[in-house]
């Protein structure tokens, strides 16, 4: 299927009018805020790694939201099928997803990309400090990043999911299981997967203690005298 069919095929199932010229125009603007944010990110991981002599991302995944998803996200929360609604309230359309090693590296990351000077925050879910019920940890960070075209400027909204490679594990695995639709999830699954979580929460905070007395057993050797940007694990 050639790009413009694809388009027209996709603006078949958002389910409210919206010409070629506009789809094609969002479709843009989301990709080009995607590819700031992921410039920055990588930007800062480079930074810190000559610092650091490690890597704090482990990789970034993007997506731009589905146009099937968007309807049926407005249908859910009651948002009126307008593409200006659409503009306004759904702020996951640009969607990036950060895997750091260590839960340190979240906040750390995110407080180095919100005081950038062209960034605004938007809004911020810490589903670390509070997980779902059902287990689900990661820190979710909605951000305004400017778009510069030939006539204007467009700050354009960008969802920055980021956890740690376990999270992202149960995560990503939980996903698949309910999206199963010929599957019935029964409740001592869901509650075997809800502790699964916080066994892996666990292992999180394992894994950051060992680096943490390694690196200062490092640092406090007389052999290791490069400074090592402190970490800490206040959220931004
Ligand atoms: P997809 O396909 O990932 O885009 P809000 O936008 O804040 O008004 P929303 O969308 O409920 O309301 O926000 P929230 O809670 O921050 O969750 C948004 C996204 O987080 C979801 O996107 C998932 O990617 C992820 N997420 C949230 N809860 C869970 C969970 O329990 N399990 C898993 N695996 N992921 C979760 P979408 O909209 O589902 O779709």
């Amino acid at each position: 299927m050639d790009k413009e069919s694809q388009i027209s095929a996709q603006n078949d199932t958002i389910g409210f009018p919206i010409s070629f010229q506009e789809l094609r125009e969002v479709h843009i603007l989301y990709t080009c805020a995607i590819r700031e944010i992921c410039a920055k990110l990588e930007n800062l991981s480079q930074e810190f790694e000559l610092y650091n002599d490690r890597n704090p991302i482990q990789h970034i995944k993007h997506r731009l939201k589905t146009p099937e998803s968007i309807r049926n996200k407005m249908m859910r929360k009651q948002i009126p099928l307008e593409f200006g609604m659409m503009q306004r309230e759904i702020l996951d359309i640009a969607g990036v997803r950060v895997i750091c090693s260590y839960v340190e590296d979240i906040y750390k990351i995110s407080r180095l990309l919100i005081r950038q000077d062209d960034i605004s925050l938007i809004k911020k879910k810490d589903y670390i400090v509070s997980p779902k019920p059902n287990g689900y940890r990661s820190y979710h960070i909605t951000v305004g990043i400017p778009v510069y075209l030939s006539k204007e400027t467009k700050v354009v909204p960008v969802e920055i999911q980021m956890r740690t490679l376990a999270m992202d594990f149960w995560a990503s695995l939980e996903h698949q299981l309910r999206y199963k639709p010929e599957m019935e999830i029964s409740d001592s699954v869901r509650q075997r997967l809800t502790s699964l979580a916080g066994d892996m929460f666990k292992a999180d905070v394992e894994i950051q203690q060992i680096y943490q007395e390694i690196v200062y057993a490092a640092s406090s050797s007389s052999a290791h005298s490069r400074a090592v940007i402190p970490l800490d694990n206040t959220p931004a």
